[in-house]
């Protein structure tokens, strides 16, 4: 009789909590069908396999069944073409082309270390490659996104780099070389970024030259005439109130064990921790 009791008690114990805490009520399928998700500077990498973990976790639970995802650029440390032989980028495809499945619409807009991934990529993980940046409607709200490099317009040096390597001409040229060779490039390019970065810490001006333009902000908020943004790339996770009724939503990097994304839910943008 005592086994049965502690056996109805376990019963009692499996149905009744979910049902205590309030969220539990709404399957997830439900409570996210009208919300979109919004991040950005994941950096996955072979080397971080953590991190990958995370974003599994993120889509099987926080934006399970989502109406949207917007990946807005850096999803990768680095990518050289779409033949990337990395383990990560295989189970990022695959974890991608599940949450498409599951009825989530996927969009990527391009980071300064992803740029060359490509329409091939894209269609494996059933995602749509946006500009930078782009205008989209969510809930209402006119939002405009993009990475949030060509905010940077005080680091003039990228801002060369970024118009040389977006060029077609560049791209195709690059992408004709052996893996191998890309590879080692873009080993290279990341060691001269970390150089670099050293450097302007050194002189003092890393945290003005890495961050947006208050100028390039305000002139982009102007020229589209929409009162939302969301970006990322600085890693400086924040909403800021930019007058005139803008707001300026700053995505957060997963370098950490948590990280800041956007949520759209009922007609409203929030930023929301996870991990
Ligand atoms: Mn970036």
């Amino acid at each position: 009789m005592k086994g049965t009791a502690c056996g109805a008690f376990v019963f009692a114990r499996i149905r009744v909590e979910p049902l205590l805490r309030g969220h539990a009520l709404l399957e997830p399928s439900q409570s996210n069908t009208m919300t979109s998700f919004f991040i950005s500077d994941l950096h996955l990498e072979d080397a971080r396999p953590e991190t990958t973990a995370l974003f599994r976790r993120f889509l099987h639970e926080e934006a399970s069944h989502a109406r949207a995802l917007y990946i807005l650029g850096d999803l990768f440390e680095a990518w050289v073409g779409d033949d990337d032989p990395s383990a990560t980028g295989a189970e990022v495809a695959e974890l991608l082309q599940q949450t498409a499945a599951r009825g989530t619409a996927l969009y990527f807009i391009h980071g300064n270390r992803d740029f060359l991934l490509g329409e091939d990529y894209a269609r494996r993980c059933r995602m749509r490659l946006l500009p930078d940046p782009a205008v989209i409607m969510v809930q209402g709200m006119p939002i405009l996104l993009g990475h949030g490099d060509l905010l940077c317009t005080d680091d003039t040096a990228y801002q060369q780099f970024r118009a040389m390597s977006r060029n077609p001409a560049w791209q195709a040229n690059f992408l004709a070389q052996p893996l191998a060779a890309r590879l080692a490039f873009a080993q290279q390019a990341r060691q001269a970024s970390r150089a670099r970065y050293g450097e302007l810490q050194t002189h003092g001006s890393a945290e003005a030259i890495t961050d947006v333009s208050p100028a390039t902000v305000t002139a982009s908020f102007e020229r589209f005439g929409i009162p939302h943004m969301i970006h990322g790339h600085t890693h400086r996770p924040a909403i800021h109130d930019e007058g005139q009724g803008r707001q300026r939503i700053v995505l957060g990097d997963w370098y950490g064990e948590g990280f800041f994304y956007a949520r759209a839910t009922g007609g409203q943008l929030q930023l929301l921790p996870f991990g």
